[in-house]
């Protein structure tokens, strides 16, 4: 017998809401094993139907003081929470990664609460394919809602909208410049923008800004039009807590809005076509590379290219045109 593990009894194990279970199938996702496409085939039924939030701002905004917050109103509502947190797998960020996870240790004794790092392999707090994967073994583990922290880097960000319902913008007083320049982005990826650390100077000033660029924009009627919520989510007594019930509200509010125009099925829709595009560049590539295999072309593309005797967009279409068949 080969030590090749047993899928079967691992997915069933997830579906009892094994952790240890998750931990391996999301292991096996990140490293890209064989296995990943029979996991998700069989777990693919019970996904779907969790509740997904998006998290994103810039590095130390209190995506995860605020998702601790998020987490404790759900649980209170008997809610089963999956939590992803993207490491950008910056050599930067390794200290404040491991900020996140102090900061959401009150909730590791909690059978209801699983958190879980994933690996942005690529670019900066982007979102790899696995993600997709990895959130859909969470959905399968039976979590109601999943909270999906990312690093917002510039454009970068939008990509939660492909995965999110709702998506949180963190900002913060004397964020100014950075706002700015994001005015444009911003519109596209919050649903709320959450302006945190409001105890510190320039909240007022920022609120007016973020407010009067909200009303500058145009929206479509019937179209949501985003909520901005101060928020202080640390303070040395519970009373130093604030905004966080309206920040639970307009979440709610949100959801509604997407329910009454049912939008959900086609954020559903973007997410499956986004999540289709994903595989197919990943198969394609694989698929292409093996075909080259042995031939030695592989070789003298990449020479070619180097030698400045082709380019590389030249050769892929080259390529395309001899192993895939685009046309009957
Ligand atoms: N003054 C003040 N500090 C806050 C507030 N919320 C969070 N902080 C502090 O800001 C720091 C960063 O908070 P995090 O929640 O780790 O921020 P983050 O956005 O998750 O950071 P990264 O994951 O590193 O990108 C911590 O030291 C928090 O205690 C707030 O409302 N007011
Ligand atoms: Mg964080």
């Amino acid at each position: 017998m080969s030590n090749r593990p047993d899928i079967n009894e691992m997915v069933q194990r997830l579906f009892s809401g094994d952790r240890r279970a998750a931990a391996r199938l999301i292991t096996w996702v990140e490293d890209g094993m064989e296995e990943t496409h029979e996991v998700m085939r069989q777990i693919y039924p019970r996904t779907g139907k969790a509740i997904i939030l998006g998290i994103t701002g810039s590095g130390g905004a209190g995506k995860s003081t605020l998702a601790d917050h998020l987490i404790r109103k759900l649980r209170e509502q008997d809610k089963t929470v999956g939590v992803g947190l993207v490491d950008p797998s910056s050599p930067f960020s390794g200290g404040a990664f491991l900020g996140d996870r102090i900061r959401l240790q009150s909730h590791s004794q909690d059978a209801g609460v699983y958190i879980r790092s994933m690996a942005s392999r690529g670019y900066l707090g982007g979102l790899s394919r696995a993600t997709y994967d990895v959130i859909r073994i969470i959905e399968a583990m039976g979590a109601d809602v999943i909270i999906v922290e990312t690093l917002g880097a510039g454009q970068d960000e939008i990509d939660v909208i492909h995965i999110a319902h709702t998506c949180l913008l963190v900002v913060t007083p004397g964020m100014g410049d950075d706002i700015q320049a994001m005015k444009a982005g911003i519109m596209e990826i919050a649903d709320i923008i959450v302006l945190n650390k409001a105890d510190l100077e320039g909240t007022n000033a920022c609120l007016r800004h973020l407010q009067s660029t909200l009303a500058a924009a145009s929206f479509k009627e019937g179209k949501w039009v985003p909520r901005v919520i101060p928020t202080v989510s640390v303070g040395g007594k519970p009373q130093d807590i604030q905004g966080i019930d309206e920040l639970t509200s307009a979440i709610e509010e949100h959801q509604d809005h997407l329910q009454k125009t049912n939008s959900v099925d086609q954020i559903k829709f973007e997410r499956v076509e986004h999540e289709l595009g994903l595989i197919f560049k990943d198969q394609l590539q694989k698929l292409i590379f093996k075909g080259l295999k042995g031939t030695g072309k592989k070789k003298k593309y990449i020479n070619n290219i180097i030698q400045g005797k082709n380019d590389p967009y030249s050769v892929v279409e080259e390529v395309l045109k001899t192993y895939v068949r685009t046309k009957e």
